[in-house]
């Protein structure tokens, strides 16, 4: 069935994105949006917008049935729930199946496996897909788990069934600590999750992210869009994203891509997915878990390869058979994407929203911005502090990297504080040039005071001239009071340097 309306059930710059997509494709779009969202843009971008409460998520973009009253209301056909919010929810996907209107995205069943990660683990076995050794299947038998352990050598990592994310691991590095470590391990995943499954693994040090973006359709053709490397992250938070890979060969991409695509057929998967593996400093990969939507960092796939995930998305929803095969997808030159956040990186990362008093996007060849926010916005308190996404295209990685330093100079935010300059460290930092980094990156490398050696263009001028009005402060010292003027040259330079 053709879409002629789909319901967005998310806010921000995904909600955009989409619109953006479906109103190519000639689909009308019905926007969802909270009271804290009324003058966002995703509902100005809209053909319809329908209010669903309160600010709090779990008041408006929670509420399954309100959402599905919204399309009901206006008649949309489909629903994109995005990332986040009810976009791996099995219960959601059940109930608009019994609505009669169709999500686009996996079904119930392809959530319910992939989001428990002992049933992942246990459908990506039957593949011969490569795990981290250890068990897979829950564990709560001290002795047992010393056994395993024996077997597969310390460290050992405990992960809970229901986590994901990073969620509810524990590092045990002697036998003597897993008594203690497990029977927490237990109890937090069961009060975290309300399930209180776990199971061990060996911990790989070193490792880097690797996933492997994957499409599906509704005939059983699966194929994959090669790699995102995500193994810059701050506490499970990814910070820059790239495609493809500095380190995978051509041989490994390919056992990647394959296994990736083995791991979607096994829950038959239909839409967009990804596979995401943990590679060890010898470059041998592991299955961790299948996230069962549309990934933040997905514009660094569709720069590389022309796709556009969300139109694929739409089309496999409507039970469309993929348009083209493995053999027509490839990689053309190098993406990078850093996430901008209302964040200040100087004071641990926490979250500095404010007014956007002003707001310039970079322009220019090989750059693309997916924000939700113009000048003169607040960014609400009640979602996440995210502002944009920066992407870049290049043709190869150095020519990304330096485009990126680029855009990140163009980019004016002012009003908040936030991740650009730590993300222009990154870009500039030799371990990440050089591709020899894993996920422990932001660990080892930062601290606060690198960023006073990696100021963006914005902040160099604010120290310019904090560095001209002290010169001038000191000057007015020496000289009385009847000679001193008040020409504003500071204020004036401002101005000239921002319009
Ligand atoms: C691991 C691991 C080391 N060894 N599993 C974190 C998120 C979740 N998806 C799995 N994670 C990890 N699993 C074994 N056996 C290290 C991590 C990990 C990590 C993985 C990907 C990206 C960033 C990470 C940061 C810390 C730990």
């Amino acid at each position: 069935m053709k879409f002629t309306k789909i319901l967005i059930a998310n806010r921000g710059e995904i909600a955009l994105r989409i619109m953006r997509s479906a109103r190519e494709m000639g689909i009308k779009t019905v926007a969802v949006y909270s009271e804290a969202d009324r003058d966002a843009l995703h509902v100005r971008y809209a053909d319809e917008a329908v209010c669903i409460g309160p600010a709090a998520s779990n008041q408006s973009y929670l509420v399954m049935d309100k959402i599905i009253d919204a399309a009901k209301k206006t008649g949309a056909q489909a629903i994109h729930p995005g990332y986040g919010f009810l976009s791996e929810n099995a219960a959601f996907a059940r109930a608009l199946r019994e609505a009669g209107i169709t999500l686009i995205g996996p079904s119930p069943e392809s959530m319910e496996i992939m989001g428990d990660k002992l049933s992942a683990k246990a459908a990506a076995k039957k593949y011969n897909i490569p795990l981290v050794p250890g068990t897979d299947y829950a564990i709560t038998d001290v002795e047992e788990a010393k056994k395993v352990a024996a077997s597969v050598g310390f460290p050992i990592l405990i992960k809970a069934s229901a986590g994901g994310g990073g969620k509810g691991m524990r590092i045990v590095e002697t036998a003597d600590q897993f008594e203690e470590n497990l029977q927490r391990a237990v109890s937090e995943a069961q009060s975290a999750f309300g399930d209180g499954s776990v199971f061990i693994e060996r911990y790989v040090g070193s490792p880097r992210h690797i996933e492997i973006q994957v499409l599906g359709d509704t005939h059983g053709n699966v194929v994959y869009l090669f790699e995102r490397e995500c193994s810059v992250q701050r506490r499970h938070q990814k910070v820059v994203e790239e495609a493809p890979s500095s380190v995978l060969t051509p041989e490994i991409r390919k056992a990647m891509g394959e296994c990736a695509v083995m791991v979607a057929k096994a829950c038959n998967y239909v839409g967009a997915g990804t596979v995401e593996f943990l590679l060890d400093e010898n470059k041998n990969f592991y299955f961790l878990e299948m996230n069962t939507r549309l990934q933040v960092e997905h514009p660094v796939t569709e720069m590389i390869t022309g796709k556009d995930l969300v139109k694929e998305q739409i089309l496999v929803a409507q039970g469309e058979k993929l348009s083209f095969t493995q053999d027509d997808l490839s990689i053309n030159g190098h993406s990078i994407e850093v996430r901008v956040y209302a964040e200040d990186p100087a004071n641990n990362f926490l979250p500095d929203i404010g007014k956007l008093i002003r707001y310039v996007r970079p322009q220019g060849s090989g750059v693309r911005v997916d924000d939700g926010f113009e000048e003169g916005m607040d960014i609400p308190i009640y979602y996440d502090p995210m502002i944009a996404k920066l992407v870049v295209w290049g043709e190869n990685r150095e020519q990304a990297m330096d485009r990126m330093i680029r855009a990140i100079d163009e980019y004016t935010i002012v009003g908040c504080q936030t991740t650009l300059a730590f993300c222009k460290f990154v870009m500039k930092h030799d371990a990440f040039r050089s591709g020899n980094f894993d996920t422990h990156f932001v660990k080892h490398y930062f601290t606060p005071d690198v960023l006073i050696e990696n100021p963006t263009e914005d902040e160099s001028t604010v120290l310019a001239m904090m560095a001209h009005h002290l010169q001038k402060s000191a000057a007015k010292k020496n000289t009385p009071l009847s000679q001193q003027t008040n020409a504003g040259s500071v204020s004036k330079w401002k101005l000239n340097r921002l319009n």
